[in-house]
């Protein structure tokens, strides 16, 4: 290790950007750009094919071309230092590093299969009736109320209530599973307010987290025996597949938590998309697709530069910390035509919100079954959504999710 902690900069070693490089004095974790961040986007589009944060001392990428070449080249663009601002080669995480997630080939490769056979298209359909079932009895009992709070009513409710029966958790507690999310996503940003207050609730979530991880501590027919299994093969040993069962839990709530609720802000703010897709419920994966497309619910992730290497020509240091901007890669005028449009009709083919490359989502299939039971309840038996008073986004420095979605189900 050649840097001392004082010469750190967030956790990672400072860089001298190569000339042409624009230099951008922003934070791009400030609150007011973190709930509203179009206009963020697209200036950091604007500025060039990369630039660099002093506050930060990071490089940052947000074109669309250039953030999906950057995102998928595992070669050059190390997990295994972390995909937030701390380089783990000079500074310890916050915790045991994902074991899938903040890894590289060829360690990867071996907890990755076992993660997509365990959320495999096929496995993804085995819980659809689960899935439907839940959704169209929660949105018949809040179709009784008048007004809800679509966040905690239905975002949060929907997603912990199915996933962990999914998973086959025997310890149930909601309110943990969305604040670990909270901890795990703020995480990967700078040592902010953000961070800090999430990180405030670890003494008490962290532990019990592990412990919800243990075989002992899940079903026989989930998702964690379907990882347990592996180890009882031998491709794992007994604590990695706890560890893969503990990316479950950081990686499928608050996401799919997110996804909920921003496709019930879009559809709310867009009466003529959601009029189109009663008409045409074929459209349900195409608006999902659109949802995330349009509200990026992971904005931004980074990745480090492993070796000295380069970013559309321009060469980039060892050691570089690059984040990638996927919400402004995702409302590139130059990749979608219309962006800043929310369009049920647009199938946007190659979005990046779920990544790409070989980190590419793995849970993807699971979010889409639960959506696609959410926006299937709705469509059957709510006729209208209305904006109930205004929506509140809830900053984080990874995710852009809603805290506050007051709206009315008008049914049928
Ligand atoms: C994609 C993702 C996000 C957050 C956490 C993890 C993965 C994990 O593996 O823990």
């Amino acid at each position: 290790m050649s840097f001392s902690q004082a010469t750190l900069i967030e956790g990672h070693k400072p860089i001298s950007p190569a000339s042409g490089i624009p230099a951008w004095d922003i934070d791009p974790y400030d609150v007011e750009i973190l709930k509203d961040p179009n206009a963020y986007y697209a200036e950091l589009r604007a500025l060039g094919e990369v630039v660099y944060i002093p506050r930060y001392s990071i490089l940052t990428v947000g074109r669309f071309e250039t953030t999906r070449k950057v995102f998928s080249d595992h070669e050059n663009f190390l997990s295994s230092r972390g995909v937030g601002l701390n380089d783990f080669k000079l500074e310890d995480p916050w915790r045991p590093p994902s074991i899938i997630l903040e890894v590289d080939q060829p360690d990867h490769t071996r907890t990755r299969k076992v993660m997509s056979r365990a959320l495999s298209p096929k496995v993804a359909k085995g819980f659809a009736d689960l899935f439907h079932e839940t959704a169209d009895a929660l949105v018949d009992r809040l179709l009784g109320q008048g007004s809800i709070e679509a966040v905690a009513d239905l975002a949060e409710a929907f997603p912990t209530t199915v996933f962990p029966k999914a998973v086959g958790m025997k310890d149930v507690n909601p309110r943990y599973l969305v604040d670990y999310g909270a901890m795990v996503f703020n995480a990967v940003g700078p040592d902010n307010q953000l961070r800090r207050d999430a990180m405030s609730h670890a003494g008490e979530i962290v532990p019990w987290i592990n412990a919800a991880c243990a075989r002992d501590r899940l079903t026989k027919d989930g998702l964690g025996a379907l990882v347990y299994a592996s180890a009882d093969d031998g491709t794992l040993s007994e604590d990695e597949a706890g560890m893969l069962v503990r990316s479950f839990l950081s990686a499928g709530v608050d996401t799919t938590v997110t996804g909920i609720g921003n496709a019930l802000w879009c559809l709310s703010q867009n009466p003529d998309q959601w009029d189109a897709l009663k008409r045409d419920p074929s459209l349900i994966r195409a608006t999902f697709e659109e949802v995330l497309r349009y509200t990026s619910p992971v904005h931004t992730f980074g990745r480090t530069a492993g070796q000295a290497t380069e970013i559309a020509g321009f060469p980039v240091e060892e050691g570089t910390k690059v984040t990638c901007v996927l919400g402004a890669a995702n409302m590139d005028p130059d990749k979608w035509g219309d962006p800043e449009k929310f369009r049920i009709d647009r199938k946007p083919v190659g979005h990046i919100a779920f990544g790409a490359g070989i980190h590419g989502c793995v849970g993807q299939n699971i979010a889409r079954a639960e959506l696609e039971a959410v926006l299937g309840a709705l469509i059957k038996k709510v006729d209208r959504i209305e904006p109930a008073g205004d929506a509140v986004w809830r900053p984080s420095n990874a995710i852009r999710a809603l805290d506050k979605l007051p709206i009315n189900l008008i049914p049928n």
